[in-house]
């Protein structure tokens, strides 16, 4: 593969658009061995010239041998390749037919590629009036907790973290998901604040904390809740009380509650408990950064909400230094131009149960197109997702690897990646706005998904004509927030949006009348499952984003991480294969010990293949988080078994 644009000795600049928080603005130059290289900018004041391991060695991915470079179509379990024109017309004959009952056809789009030009196959599927996807595997349950906290999904300016006083990391894994948060957390210690951080243990945060409290998996609401307690009962300031909707009926809700008892269902120590309860009440601010994993759990949503209340209830919320960090939309900056002239989709099916979903939908779907996701793979149930492609009769995947749901489709598109194609991204960490580049030819006849959804749509009896790129960039550009245009971007690379240091400033929410909303219930925990008494956590890995993996690179079994206490050893011989054993079934892994992970959970780092026998998805049931349409993967029951 040839490099035609990015030329030996030259630096070029594009930003990064996996699904990531940090958002990096990229170096993309040529080794003199002819190899790519990424590096962070150094101008870029977030990126600040580093960038984390899964980023710098996506270049392997773009010149990786294994990627798909033209259309092919599936006959039996083999493909074959096909010009784009016999694609286009197979698929244009598809939708023709369809045309008059568009909601048999389901799109089923992921974060996989992110940025405006990305909302292309939402703007197309949505003109059509095809069916679409409702709720998310991600991080949809913490952001419908925040907006009814506090009305909107807001937060401070990321560098506020540097007034703090005390930074309570509630959940996140500073050494693998996001580097700049990292490089923030340790320059504010620097400057002399403290960091505690809570987690079910087998993390990287020892070397982040001045305090570790290791927590039972999904139960942070019972802390949160002995904390409001223990805050409730040293009072609480009027000018706080006076501008939650409902403290009178909150503080009725703590009065019921036991504080032995909630600590017991979070199985955290007393000094731990007291410890925090001194860090929130003490003088100077405490700042509150709130994790993704311990939403995906059942009572997910509601594991938020009572965290926002202790951040609300210390005085914490509205101030410079304080605050409660869970992430911000990375589209705010954006007019949603994708969403202009389209009706709402007719119906959205669950994302977290969508195999299911599929195979029931009545009238049934009769052609997919997944565009950005490995949803088989990626998803709880992937065997049944599996069997409603094979069912559905006419899938299209758009994709540069065979993924295990690109290997159900019956044609697969071939498309450019990052630094391949041009786009513009926003962030959920910070304001900056990115130009992302086209710096590299997409290898052999890949194509962008905007191409190739343009191409199609001329094709249609009735055609879809596609936006003009450079409108719907100038419309997504001027926005409050940023007001610039297309040129403006690309000469600067990337520019600031303007949103406050602060946010909910004195304490003033988004909801209509200005008051935050303190939760109006405490949700026991659902009973242990007497054979399979773990918790699955599969967490993050620091080298890769999700499943895009090199395939030459997984070791060979899955390593499952568990505490030498954990009841799933006793009698376990691990020196015969061992599995990772749900109601669903099983997965061979190789059995490591960790004394940090609390003795109920069970550690597997996420994003293996399927067919390689790693993916843990194909044994999780799809559960929904409480509120969001979120996937509770980390509420699936487990033991490890011979
Ligand atoms: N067990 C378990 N599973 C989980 C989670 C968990 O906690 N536990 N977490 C979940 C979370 S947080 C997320 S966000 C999801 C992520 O799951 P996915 O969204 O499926 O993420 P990836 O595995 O990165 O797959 C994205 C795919 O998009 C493709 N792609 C990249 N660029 C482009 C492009 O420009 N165009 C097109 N058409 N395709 C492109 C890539 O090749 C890749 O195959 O996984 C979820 N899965
Ligand atoms: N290297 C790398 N970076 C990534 C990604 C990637 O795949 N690889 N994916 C990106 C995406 S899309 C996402 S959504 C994020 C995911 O990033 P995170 O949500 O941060 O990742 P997770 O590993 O799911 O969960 C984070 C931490 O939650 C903790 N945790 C789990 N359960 C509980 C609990 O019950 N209570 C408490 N207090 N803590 C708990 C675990 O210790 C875990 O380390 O990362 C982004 N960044
Ligand atoms: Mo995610």
């Amino acid at each position: 593969m040839g490099y035609p644009i990015a030329m030996k000795n030259e630096k070029r600049i594009t930003a990064c658009t996996l699904d990531c928080p940090d958002t990096c603005s990229l170096a993309v130059s040529c080794r003199e061995d002819g190899s790519l290289s990424f590096t962070g900018n150094p101008d870029h004041p977030f990126t600040r010239g580093f960038i984390c391991p899964k980023t710098a060695r996506f270049c392997e991915r773009l010149t990786h041998p294994d990627r798909i470079t033209q259309p092919l179509v599936r006959e039996g379990a083999n493909y074959w390749p096909v010009s784009w024109d016999d694609a286009f017309r197979l698929i244009a004959k598809r939708i023709d037919r369809l045309r008059s009952r568009p909601e048999s056809i389901l799109h089923v789009r992921g974060y996989g590629y992110r940025g405006v030009l990305a909302d292309a196959s939402k703007w197309f599927f949505g003109k059509l009036g095809a069916s679409t996807t409702c709720g998310s595997p991600c991080d949809s349950a913490g952001m419908a907790a925040f907006e009814e906290d506090f009305g909107a999904l807001a937060q401070n300016d990321i560098h506020d973290l540097g007034n703090a006083a005390r930074i309570v990391n509630w959940g996140r894994d500073l050494s693998r998901s996001s580097v700049h948060l990292a490089a923030i957390v340790r320059n504010a210690r620097k400057g002399g604040a403290k960091v505690l951080s809570i987690s079910p243990g087998g993390d990287g945060n020892a070397d982040f904390s001045d305090h570790m409290v290791r927590i039972r998996p999904g139960t942070d609401r019972f802390l949160a809740a002995a904390l409001c307690m223990g805050l409730a009962d040293a009072g609480v300031a009027d000018e706080v009380a006076d501008r939650c909707a409902n403290f009178e009926e909150f503080r009725g809700l703590l009065a019921g509650l036991d504080l032995g008892e909630l600590l017991g269902a979070c199985d955290v120590a007393p000094e731990d408990y007291a410890r925090l309860l001194r860090w929130y009440a003490a003088d100077g601010p405490t700042a509150t950064l709130v994790g993704w994993g311990l939403q995906r759990y059942l009572n997910g949503g509601e594991n938020v909400r009572f965290i926002d209340a202790v951040a609300t209830l210390s005085g914490n919320m509205g101030i410079s230094g304080g605050g409660s960090y869970y992430g911000h939309s990375s589209g705010r900056n954006f007019i949603k131009w994708a969403a202009r002239d389209v009706a709402p989709a007719p119906r959205a099916l669950p994302v977290h149960d969508i195999g299911r979903a599929i195979i029931e939908a009545d009238p049934p779907i009769e052609m997919i197109w997944v565009d950005g996701v490995n949803l088989i793979n990626q998803l709880p149930a992937g065997d049944v997702t599996a069997e409603a492609f094979g069912r559905c009769g006419f899938v299209v995947a758009v994709e540069a690897f065979f993924t295990d749901t690109a290997l159900r489709a019956d044609l697969i598109l071939p498309c450019a990646l990052m630094a391949e194609r041009e786009d513009v991204v926003g962030s959920s960490l910070h304001d900056w706005v990115n130009w992302s580049a086209k710096v590299l030819d997409p290898p052999g006849e890949a194509r962008c998904d905007w191409d190739i959804l343009a191409e199609l749509g001329s094709r249609l009896a009735e055609p879809i004509i596609m936006p003009d790129r450079e409108e719907a960039l100038r419309t997504a550009l001027d926005s409050p927030a940023l007001h610039a245009t297309p040129e403006e971007l690309r000469a600067a690379g990337f520019l600031k949006a303007s949103w406050p240091q602060v946010a909910f400033e004195g304490m003033c929410f988004a909801h209509p009348d200005g008051l935050c909303r303190l939760p109006d219930v405490l949700s026991p925990e659902p009973d242990a499952h007497a054979k399979y008494p773990c918790r699955l956590l599969t967490l993050v890995s620091r080298r890769a984003i999700h499943s895009q993996i090199p395939v030459d690179e997984d070791p060979e079994a899955l390593e499952a991480f568990v505490s030498p206490a954990n009841p799933c050893v006793v009698g376990l011989d691990t020196s015969v294969p061992v599995y990772a054993a749900t109601p669903r079934g099983r997965v061979a892994v190789r059995v490591r010990f960790d004394e940090t992970i609390h003795p109920s959970a069970v550690i597997v780092r996420r994003g293996g293949w399927m067919r390689h026998g790693r993916s843990l998805n194909p044994i999780i049931a799809p559960m929904e988080t409480d509120r969001g349409g979120g996937t509770a993967y980390y509420s699936q029951c487990v033991r490890l078994e011979n």
